[in-house]
């Protein structure tokens, strides 16, 4: 009895930014949309991120802004598209003398203001730069263990992989440091033991968490983990324990990694107070065959602009507070910073925004403010502009072009062979009836009662284009070799000397 009244009275309370709840965002990297158990893949195990979607609210139709990786974070973190921010073309490499820039508003900076502690733990992917201007703990996180850029970025054969005690397969970007791990700003770990890594995160994460509990104070826990991107490894808890082989046990040493997460809110009896975010950078790299992602019955992969490039998984768990279901309302990455503004009562930064406010979508349901997604290239630019646009169940493309990230699946639209090519009238689908991208509506010419449609996507294109600043861009602006992450910097010769062996770590 006394359980039901609390109940009823817990239900009444007003919104949460009385109260500010914790933040857990998870964001895989290169995970598709039909990698999960949950999103229907046969083979994959990941109990835990599935149970996550059964008590709370599963997306069907999310987005993340970018194709790849380093856009995609700075979307996330920003609320912004890549091209107001500067962060494309293509990606940051270890020496890149950009970063996401400083003057860039992210969430753990819109949060902290509100008394909230704020961590990251993984994958950054936003520049590094001399003596580390462009770090975590420069952009608003109090606490930071992780790798600056991705774990195929180095001679990933001296990396310890998978199963453990053999090196990685394949031999990534040769010429470039050995893979640092950092803690805060200094390195504690050069190359990185891909075996011990994920439990060294565990353990940050764990002890972030109680101690926030700890001093009562609201925490946002940015966790980016290196799963499922190129090459897979997993820890001995996970080896040899999928039916999906090795990206099987990546994916699965991942969702092991969320239960722990949600284990220690439990534990921690915040609960009713956490809002639990996971969804992923973009879509898989099918060039990697059966050790890269899937997505599912989408379109092609990484680095295109059809849906499997750009179309996520995405799983909001708040226990007592989303009501669990699915939803097939439209959402952004974009609309991760000022939703979480506004759930913590946290003012938005005075600069413009890309992304919409979904706290009553996750709170009661409501309908999405979200109408329209706009698909960016790895490459934007100004004349082109967006290569596809997404007005409710309508996808117009303007431009399509393959990839090499999407080569090796039986698609030939995907490959790299597929050259940029400009449609006018744009290829239509309707993504209700045709996910999957196979009809175009407009093959045969434009239908009469099609026109009013395809007048209202032109407009919201110019429209859109007009509104978009592009910033200089942060990624083009060339490498020093000074800049490459070195553990012992007055070693020579460079880079293979730059090795730590443990000792240093956290
Ligand atoms: S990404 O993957 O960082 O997850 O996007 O590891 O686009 O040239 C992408 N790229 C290395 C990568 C290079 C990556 C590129
Ligand atoms: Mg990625």
């Amino acid at each position: 009895m006394a359980f039901w009244i609390l109940f009823l009275v817990g239900s009444l309370l007003p919104p949460a930014a009385a109260d500010p709840p914790n933040i857990i965002l998870i964001f895989a990297d290169d995970m598709g949309y039909g990698d999960l158990g949950c999103y229907g893949h046969p083979t994959s195990h990941t109990p835990n991120l599935d149970r996550m979607a059964a008590r709370g609210l599963r997306f069907t139709d999310f987005y993340t802004n970018g194709a790849v990786c380093s856009p995609s974070r700075a979307g996330l973190l920003t609320g912004r598209y890549q091209t107001r921010s500067g962060v494309y073309p293509g990606v940051f490499y270890p020496s890149s003398r950009g970063g996401l820039p400083l003057s860039e508003v992210t969430i753990a900076e819109v949060l902290q203001p509100r008394g909230y502690v704020t961590a990251m733990v993984g994958k950054w992917h936003l520049g590094l730069g001399l003596n580390g201007t462009f770090l975590p703990t420069r952009q608003g996180f109090q606490h930071f263990l992780g790798v600056p850029y991705s774990h195929d970025q180095g001679p990933c054969q001296h990396l310890v992989c998978f199963p453990p005690d053999t090196p990685c397969v394949g031999t990534c970007d040769l010429g470039e440091a050995l893979l640092p791990l950092f803690l805060q700003e200094k390195i504690v770990q050069q190359p990185v033991n891909f075996t011990e890594l994920v439990s060294l995160y565990q353990d940050f994460s764990k002890v972030f968490i109680r101690a926030a509990v700890h001093e009562q104070k609201p925490f946002f826990l940015y966790y980016a983990s290196h799963h499922t991107h190129y090459p897979q490894f997993a820890g001995a808890r996970y080896s040899g324990r999928s039916p999906r082989g090795r990206y099987g046990d990546a994916l699965l040493e991942l969702d092991g990694a969320v239960g722990e997460l949600l284990d220690t809110v439990w534990a921690s009896g915040v609960q009713n107070n956490t809002l639990v975010i996971f969804t992923s950078d973009n879509g898989p790299e099918t060039m990697r065959m059966e050790r890269g992602g899937s997505s599912g019955l989408l379109k092609c992969g990484k680095s295109t602009t059809y849906e499997g490039g750009l179309r996520e998984p995405a799983i909001a768990y708040w226990e007592g507070r989303i009501q669990p279901g699915v939803t097939a309302e439209l959402a952004s990455t974009l609309d991760i910073l000022p939703t979480l503004a506004a759930l913590a009562g946290a003012a938005l930064p005075n600069i413009t925004l890309d992304g919409s406010d979904l706290s009553r979508l996750l709170l009661h349901g409501d309908t999405s403010p979200r109408t329209t997604v706009h698909y960016y290239p790895p490459s934007p630019d100004p004349e082109r502009g967006i290569y596809a646009l997404r007005l409710g169940r309508y996808k117009a493309h303007f431009y399509t072009q393959g990839a090499f990230h999407s080569e090796t699946t039986p698609d030939a639209d995907c490959h790299v062979t597929a050259r940029l090519t400009a449609h006018d009238p744009p290829l239509l689908f309707d993504l209700h009836t045709d996910p999957a991208e196979n009809y175009d509506l407009l093959k045969r010419g434009v239908p009469q009662d099609l026109v009013p449609l395809l007048n209202k996507m032109l407009q919201e294109r110019d429209q859109f284009q007009r509104s978009m600043g592009y910033a200089e861009s942060q990624t083009d602006k060339g490498k020093d070799p000074v800049l490459r992450p070195c553990c012992n910097p007055q070693c020579t010769p460079k880079p293979s000397c730059c090795r730590c062996e443990v000792g240093g770590t956290p």
